[in-house]
């Protein structure tokens, strides 16, 4: 681990939202007096009825209850959009990059109102009411954000599906929140390529019920099939309806969003995120962690499909009144320099990525970065997986030229807004490290047994308190809520993170300790994998294990028993990783596939998954104990046949 300190600069400490002495004074008001403290808070948005009840938050086992803000009565578009009008009807609210770098466009807070009402009145006149669900399946392009705000406009729950799911991944979360209606794009466009999002959508509802209507945006002009009984055109819908659309008034704890994630076992959860807790959250951390003021030009290049997309691209910066950029094409496209030249082209001052962005275009030198200027850099942000400190280093020395800090954002999809983190003008930052707890954020670590390990100390991550950005239970199944978050540990929200922290408090963050792995920044199910492993006629067992990959942060190994008489060849091989790229999405293909006649079992049939992820890591040298093993003699097997040899 590095222990190289940065300083917080001292130009930038004048002028942050919080310095150090401010960061201490703040947190502990924040621990003392939560109920002062995020009433206070509170008035960082517009109220239709002010909230006098705050916090009202039990984790106690059988009981698992949160609510925040609980009286209030508020719209989180019409705090995104219309209550910057009088200010800002004429600033950018989006900037848009193509995945064509000729293509861009401003669209400033006015132009933003008018599409999202007309969206909003799509919606409205196709019956799409108060607490019905919403599937947006898009690319990256402005429609994505005029349809989530125009389902908060009307008090529908949006669930987003990121573009890069396949058709089966999408009908199980139609289905599992019963949407009435899907938003999609006739096909997306990435670095050049085209995404058949209709199509996809066509082969999801074939698998689907319930869908009324599909809205679909034209981007690209490709063909598709029209249903005339259930699909309709975007273009021509929103020319038949007006610019005017009233926003429903909501209740602060009236659901605003669903978005799946995985977990360790089976279907992804429908995580769900309430009003007005979530925005306050998303709007300070915004504020405080990148340090935003008025006239900052900020870029995250998250996908709305996933979380980070949701509170930083859109929700707290719109909340703030912010110019938020919205990249719909890919880090290496045209070329290894895409970053920065739209860096340099929109004179980006806050820009945010993950890890695995970073040591990919790492990979490429640092030519292709020093010929661009980024002078209007002032900040970088990291998120979504531990950024190794030869990353951060890079990431700092070539990206920022040794100027700007980098806040490296803990959090999760479950979590609705940063928690650990830097604030740039008070934290000094360790390369590798998230730092200090945002505001309001108790973090605990605890060993196997949930005993409380004190002081510098390593084992699992734990929240013993609420925040107000919480998600409030999985869609649909709040017995799988508190079963998987807290079960484990009593009392406490478990991350599924494992943390050291040092001594001098500062937070490390080493990753899942349960069956999730993080493929690039993505969250996956070790369990989905398997089971669209075993859905091939071919494949008897699988079982899959996350290893060390130089880019993507951790790849996927995956040791599959074929059925009897089928024989193992690279072209079966090929044939898996096409069948679940199929099944689940790109993101999910495996990059080792071993095939093995046995599996590494106890004798009560559990499959030793430590055995398989020292194997995949190349460790065959420290398989601990495996005498237990029903049969020893497989992992012989196993060792000499495994796929990563170094
Ligand atoms: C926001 C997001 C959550 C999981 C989380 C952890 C990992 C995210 C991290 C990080 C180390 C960071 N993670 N940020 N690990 N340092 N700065 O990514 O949400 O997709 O739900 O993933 O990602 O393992 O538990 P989500």
């Amino acid at each position: 681990m590095s222990e190289k300190i940065y300083d917080v600069p001292a130009e930038l400490a004048k002028h942050a939202w919080v310095d150090q002495a401010k960061y201490k004074d703040m947190y502990a008001r924040s621990i003392a007096d939560p109920n002062a403290f995020w009433a206070e808070q509170a008035k960082r948005i517009d109220w239709m009825h002010t909230p006098t009840r705050i916090e009202n938050v039990s984790f106690a086992p059988g009981n698992i209850s949160i609510k925040w803000f609980e009286d209030g009565i508020l719209n989180v578009a019409h705090n995104c959009i219309d209550r910057h009008l009088a200010k800002r009807a004429n600033q950018t609210a989006i900037i848009w990059e193509g995945d064509d770098p000729s293509q861009s466009k401003h669209i400033t807070y006015k132009e933003l109102h008018d599409e999202v009402c007309r969206m909003a009145n799509i919606l409205r006149t196709r019956n799409v009411k108060k607490g019905d669900r919403v599937t947006i399946y898009l690319p990256m392009i402005p429609e994505a954000a005029y349809a989530m705000l125009a389902c908060a406009r009307i008090g529908a729950v949006h669930s987003v599906v990121f573009a890069g799911f396949s058709p089966d991944s999408l009908a199980q979360r139609i289905n599992d929140c019963q949407s009435k209606v899907i938003i999609t794009a006739d096909e997306g466009l990435r670095g050049g390529k085209k995404v058949p999002l209709k199509a996809n959508v066509d082969a999801a509802l074939a698998k689907a019920d319930g869908v009324d209507w599909v809205v679909v945006v034209k981007r690209t002009g490709g063909k598709i099939d029209m249903n005339p009984t259930r699909d309709l055109w975007y273009h021509e819908a929103a020319a038949m309806v007006t610019t005017e659309c009233r926003a429903e008034h909501m209740h602060a704890e009236d659901p605003l969003f669903i978005l799946y994630t995985s977990g360790s076992t089976g279907q992804p959860k429908g995580v769900l995120h309430t009003s007005a807790g979530y925005l306050v959250f998303a709007s300070m951390t915004h504020q405080y962690v990148f340090d935003y003021h008025d006239g900052d030009i900020y870029w995250c290049t998250a996908d709305v499909g996933w979380v980070t997309g949701h509170s930083y691209i859109l929700y707290g910066p719109l909340a703030n009144g912010a110019t938020t950029l919205m990249f719909e094409g890919v880090p290496n496209y045209p070329d290894n320099s895409r970053f920065w030249n739209v860096i340099d082209k929109h004179k980006v001052n806050i820009f945010y990525t993950a890890p695995t962005a970073i040591r990919a275009l790492m990979q490429s030198g640092d030519e292709p970065v020093k010929k661009t200027s980024r002078a209007s850099l002032r900040l970088l942000g990291s998120v979504g997986e531990p950024i190794n400190p030869e990353a951060w280093e890079w990431y700092y020395r070539v990206v920022g030229d040794d100027r700007c800090p980098i806040v490296d954002t803990w959090w999760q999809t479950e979590t609705g807004g940063i928690l650990i983190t830097p604030l740039p003008g008070a934290t000094k930052l360790k390369p590798g490290s998230a730092t200090q707890p945002f505001f309001g954020v108790v973090p605990e670590i605890v060993d196997a047994d949930g005993k409380v390990l004190e002081g510098e100390t390593s084992g699992n991550l734990c929240l013993t308190r609420s925040w107000p950005g919480q998600m409030r239970t999985v869609y649909g199944d709040h017995a799988r809520f508190e079963q998987t978050y807290f079960s484990t540990y009593k009392g406490k929200y478990f991350t599924g993170d494992g943390c050291r922290r040092d001594a001098d408090g500062y937070y490390w963050i080493t990753g899942r300790v349960d069956d999730v792995i993080n493929v690039s920044g993505h969250r996956m199910g070790t369990a989905e994998v398997e089971s669209a492993l075993v859905a091939h006629e071919k494949v008897s067992e699988a079982a899959v294990v996350g290893y060390p990959h130089d880019i993507k942060g951790q790849g996927i190994y995956a040791y599959v028993t074929l059925m009897a008489g089928v024989e193992p060849s690279d072209e079966l091989r090929k044939e898996l990783v096409t069948w679940v790229r199929k099944e689940i999405g790109p993101i999910a293909a495996p990059d080792q596939i071993q095939f093995s006649p046995g599996l590494p079992k106890t004798r009560s049939g559990k499959i030793m998954r430590r055995i398989l992820r020292k194997i995949a890591e190349d460790e065959p040298g420290s398989l601990g104990d495996t005498s237990t093993l029903a049969d020893p003699a497989v992992v012989d097997d196993l060792v000499k046949n495994r796929q990563n040899k170094k």
